[in-house]
Formats: structure tokens, C-alpha cells, sequence
């Protein structure tokens, strides 16, 4: 049988180094799935709602590196991949999506499930390509994979069925090469400047994000020879804080430790692939500020910088290193080390306190999970509250991974990554921590999936009966709470009835053994019903992804400028816990 032209898509889809396909079949995409399923190289992993599917190949894309694609059938299904490839474009996942779409005689007619690609796709995606000639074929696919992978985001096919289905041109070559990572770093001119800035400077602090991923030796070296102190967004907590006894935790919304005092004490913070989106929590002009990106339109974004520079963390600090002598003096560095160590130990408050509060407290509930979850554990969290608790109760370390919509902060994000995580990486420890919003956003239609698949995805639902973030949100507002409150069934009982193990979670007694017997289980997927307080903001309770009210940023700025024990008591007058 001649080739058709979806026969060449997922061949140079395959030899691009995709593994699976996320996605629901349909109409326009039928000669696209039978192509699939005739190529037998790439997996078809049938979701029950599009959206779910993305989010799940962003957390495959993201942790593994390759390409990942993903499927929805013209109109309703390519519009539910909508909100997954913004995420992806955020997170910075390669998502090739391919987009089913009216015949080639329908188009521009009002047809039903008509769409225009162009138009629709262009918030998330960094290429559409519409074929409407089989000569068109191996160009476009190229150009969206090689987009997708280089620029780290998502792009789209879009297929018309007749197009599809049609012959490929014989002679059409079909190779496709994806590039080692070129070594992308500033001029040296540059790099000399800075070493001059460095040099110039007494007190060096570090902020680095999810930039400094693959440059996490470089940068540990660079602190020890300025003696500086390392912060990190939450994207680049995963790959700077564990092991480094320069860490001085996070600023932010979610700050703790050392980190916010330290780049506001330096004289020079260096800003290392990090796009951290809060200018408040960023120092002003009394502290030059230089940063390093390989994303130009992340400099000076955030804040005004003294210098800007375009490259890779790596390949950047490796050229940097001759340049820079080391300091002598360490008074900078001890003074926020030490800062983040009683830091920590307030951290411990509701952890320690936990065993005799109920409802139960979710810094309790995240503690106890970090210390329970395997070394090389995937944690991924919901947008909402679980965002704040794994930001400061979830441990890192060498190869763990931590994942969320950081970015982008979508809701219901949580269970799909695990489940994309867990078919890249079977067996491997997965654990979603989900707002029972999120959950029953997006989550328990593919449980079902799950199930069938037998996908041992942990999934931990923070039970408040309530949007809590938002609660929270409103209050500290001063807006009455509205809208936000709902009632949930017993979670557990309902993954039992789909055909899931679930652990239902009332007392703080029963806080370690039920998350042991949901992370020892095999052969499936677990639904932990923890029943939390939805009153604990005890901590700078606001998540980086929205606009910051007044009472918010005080409370976050009196966590951060190290007055947590009087937010802690304010608290517990409040509401009278402890
Ligand atoms: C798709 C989407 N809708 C709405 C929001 C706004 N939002 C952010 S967090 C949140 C509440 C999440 O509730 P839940 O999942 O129950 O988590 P909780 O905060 O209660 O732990 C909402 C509504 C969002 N970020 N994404
Ligand atoms: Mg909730």
C-alpha cells in the first residue's frame, strides 16, 4: 500500500524520538489513528478528556526531554487541548499537537466543527502548520517538531482528514535530526564585564531558576568562590537546594528562609534562568542586579537590570569561572545560611504539632509524605493550596523531581502529570498532591484511565470542601468569601468504585500509615482522601500566579523579614488550634 501522508507524519514524529500520543480519536483524526496504529512505534494513550492528556505529556516532556504528542479531533476536540499547550508553552514542554480539521473542500465554509488553526492556536503555540497538500507534509511536520524541541514549547499539526488519508509524495525523504543543545553563551566581552562587576562587588547573592536545570554544578561552584548565597524560584528550588550548603530557600509568595533578606543585603544579585514573576519580592536600584537568560524577552522584564546577558546558565557560568578570584570573606553567606536554618526550624511549628490537631493540618500531612516518599520520588502539585505545602514541606534531593503549572498556574494539573510521568517512568514513585477542586476538575473522569492501565499513580486529594486558595485569596482581600465552598463525596469510596485502591484520611493518628500503605501499593492507582484544614494559612498563604492584595504581600513581607513566630501566633489566637 502507498504511503499516506499521516504514514509520514508519525514516521518523522518517531524518528523525532516521540514515545506516545495523548489524545482522543474522532472523525477528522481517523486516518490519522489508523496511520498510528500501522506505524507501531509510538503509543496511543487514549485519555477521557483532551485537556488531561496534555497535561500529561507536559510532565513527560518536561522530565524526560523528548518530544511528546498529543491528539484531539477537529472543533470540540482541538479546543480542549487549549489550556494543556498554554501550560506546555509556560513550562516549557516540547508538545507537538496534532489537531484534526474540516476536509480541504469545507474550509472557510462555517463546516460543522470548523476551526480555524491559525487564529485558535495562536496564544499557545510557537508554529501552526496547516496541510493542505500532501507536498506540504514533510516540511511542516519537520518545522513543528524541530520548533517544539529547540524552543522547548508547543506546536501544532493541523491535519484535514481527506489530507491525511491522501498518497505521499513518492520521493518525499523522510529523515529528521534533532540537535545535540548548542553551547549557547554571551560574548566574551560580556563575560568580562560581568567578571568586573563580580569583582567590584563585596556582598554576591545568587537567584536561579529552572534555567540553571542543567548548570547545577557550575552555579554551586560560582556561590563557593563568592561566598554567596543561593535563592531560587520554585521552578529552580528542584536543582539548587538540595546538597548546598549555600541554600537560603525562596522568595516569593511562598519565600522561606534567608533568601528574600540575602538579595536585598547583596551588593550584586545575580539573576541565573530565572524568570520570577513577583517585582516585589525583587530588590530595587541600591542593589545592581545582573541576568543571565537564554530567553531575551525574560531580561529586565521583572525588574530593571545593570547588565543583561543572553545564554546558557552552563555554558555561561563555565566561561565566567577564570574570570572571577574568590572572596574571603563568608560573613554574608553565614549571617543568611544561619537565617535559613531557624527558618527551618519555625517551619516545623504545625509539622511537630501536627499528630495532635485536627483537622488535620497539611504541613503535617506534606512533611510526613516527604519523609515517607522514595529517594528518586515524582512529586507534582495542583494549583491551589498544595502548591504552598510541597514548596515548603516537600524535601528534594539528587533525583527527585518537583512539578506543577508553575507558570502558567492552571488548576487540575497535578493528577495528569503524574499519570504522563508515570508511563515515562513505570514503577517509579509518582504522587500528585490535588485539591479536591482540581480533582474533580479534570482528575476523575481518567482515573478511569488510570485504572485500566494500571497506572500506580498516588494521588493525594488535600480535602477542604472548598476553592481554598481562593478563600484565602478573598479574605486577605477583605472580600467575603463567595463561590467558593462545595461538598465533596467520600474520595475514597469513589475510587473504589472506579476501580482504584482509596484510603480515606480523618485522623492525624492515621497520617503515616495510610500514606505508607498508598505509596507501598502496586499495580495501580491510589486515592488518599485526606480531610484537611481548610483554615491553615498559617504561612504566607498566597500563590505567585495572581495579583497580590495588600494584606497578602504584608503578611508574605512579615514571613519573610523574619517575624514568622508573630504570624504564627496571630494565627493561632484566630483560630484557636494549638
Ligand atoms: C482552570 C483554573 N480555574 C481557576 C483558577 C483560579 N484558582 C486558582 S487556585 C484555585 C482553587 C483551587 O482549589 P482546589 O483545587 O480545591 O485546591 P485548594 O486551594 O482548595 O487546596 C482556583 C479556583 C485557576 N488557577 N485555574
Ligand atoms: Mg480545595
Amino acid at each position: 500500500m502507498a504511503q499516506k501522508v499521516a504514514d509520514v507524519m508519525w514516521e518523522l514524529l518517531a524518528k523525532a524520538g516521540v514515545k506516545r500520543c495523548y489524545g482522543i480519536v474522532g472523525d477528522a483524526l481517523n486516518p490519522v489513528i489508523d496511520a498510528l496504529r500501522r506505524n507501531g512505534k509510538i503509543e496511543f494513550i487514549h485519555v477521557r478528556h483532551e485537556e488531561y492528556g496534555v497535561f500529561a505529556a507536559v510532565a513527560e516532556a518536561y522530565l524526560t526531554g523528548n518530544p511528546v504528542a498529543v491528539c484531539g479531533t477537529a472543533g470540540p476536540g482541538v479546543t480542549h487541548l487549549f489550556n494543556g499547550l498554554m501550560d506546555a508553552r509556560k513550562e516549557g514542554a516540547a508538545i507537538i499537537a496534532i489537531a484534526g480539521d474540516v476536509e480541504t473542500k469545507l474550509m472557510d465554509t462555517s463546516a460543522l466543527e470548523e476551526l480555524n488553526p491559525y487564529k485558535f492556536f495562536d496564544a499557545a503555540c510557537f508554529y501552526v502548520g496547516r496541510v493542505v497538500n500532501p507536498e506540504q507534509a514533510r516540511a511542516i511536520c519537520t518545522t513543528a517538531i524541530l520548533t517544539a524541541v529547540v524552543e522547548k514549547g508547543p506546536t501544532v499539526i493541523s491535519m484535514p482528514g481527506d489530507i491525511a488519508s491522501a498518497n505521499a509524495p513518492q520521493d518525499s525523504a523522510r529523515e529528521v535530526t534533532i540537535p545535540a543543545a548548542p553551547v549557547f553563551r554571551p560574548a566574551d566581552a560580556d563575560i568580562d564585564k560581568l567578571g568586573g562587576m563580580i569583582g567590584a562587588a563585596k556582598k554576591v547573592a545568587i537567584l536561579g531558576g529552572d534555567g540553571c536545570r542543567d548548570a547545577r554544578d557550575e552555579v554551586l561552584q560560582l556561590a563557593a568562590r563568592l561566598k554567596a548565597p543561593v535563592g531560587y524560584s520554585f521552578r529552580g528550588k528542584q536543582w539548587l537546594e538540595h546538597d548546598n550548603p549555600h541554600a537560603v530557600g525562596m522568595t516569593g509568595l511562598l519565600g522561606y528562609g534567608g533568601a528574600y533578606k540575602a538579595i536585598h543585603d547583596a551588593d550584586l544579585l545575580l539573576m541565573l534562568g530565572a524568570d520570577f514573576p513577583f517585582s516585589e519580592f525583587l530588590p530595587g536600584g541600591d542593589v545592581k542586579k545582573v541576568q543571565i537568560d537564554r530567553n531575551p524577552k525574560h531580561i529586565g522584564r521583572r525588574t530593571a537590570v545593570d547588565l543583561g546577558l543572553v545564554g546558557d546558565i552552563k555554558a555561561t557560568v563555565t566561561a565566567l569561572l577564570p574570570k572571577v578570584g574568590a572572596k574571603g570573606d563568608s560573613r554574608f553567606l553565614e549571617k543568611h545560611v544561619a537565617e535559613t536554618t531557624s527558618f527551618h526550624e519555625l517551619l516545623q511549628h504545625y509539622v511537630e504539632k501536627g499528630p495532635g490537631i485536627k483537622p488535620i493540618r497539611p504541613e503535617f500531612l506534606a512533611a510526613t509524605l516527604s519523609e515517607l516518599a522514595a529517594d528518586d520520588a515524582l512529586f507534582f502539585a495542583d494549583t491551589g493550596t498544595a502548591c504552598i505545602w510541597m514548596a515548603r514541606h516537600i524535601k528534594g534531593g539528587p533525583n527527585r523531581r518537583l512539578f506543577g503549572s508553575f507558570s502558567w498556574a492552571s488548576m487540575a494539573n497535578a493528577a495528569p502529570n503524574g499519570f504522563g510521568a508515570q508511563l515515562a517512568y513505570p514503577g517509579r514513585q509518582t504522587i500528585a498532591l490535588c485539591g479536591d477542586g482540581g480533582f474533580t476538575m479534570l482528575a476523575l473522569g481518567d482515573l478511569l484511565t488510570q485504572v485500566q492501565r494500571k497506572t500506580p499513580v498516588v494521588q493525594i486529594i488535600l480535602n477542604n470542601a472548598s476553592l481554598d486558595f481562593v478563600n484565602i485569596e478573598m479574605q486577605e482581600a477583605g472580600v467575603v468569601p463567595f463561590g467558593v465552598d462545595f461538598k465533596n463525596p467520600n474520595f475514597a469510596k469513589v475510587a473504589e468504585a472506579m476501580g482504584a485502591k482509596g484510603i480515606r484520611i480523618e485522623e492525624p493518628g492515621d497520617v503515616r500509615e495510610g500514606l505508607a500503605v498508598a505509596l507501598a501499593h502496586q499495580g495501580g492507582p491510589v486515592v488518599v482522601d485526606v480531610v484537611v484544614d481548610p483554615y491553615a494559612l498559617s504561612l504566607p498563604s498566597h500563590l505567585p500566579f495572581h495579583a497580590v492584595t495588600g494584606f497578602t504581600l504584608s503578611l508574605a513581607k512579615q514571613v519573610l523579614s523574619g517575624k514568622m513566630d508573630s504570624v504564627i501566633k496571630t494565627i493561632e489566637r484566630n483560630t484557636g488550634l494549638v
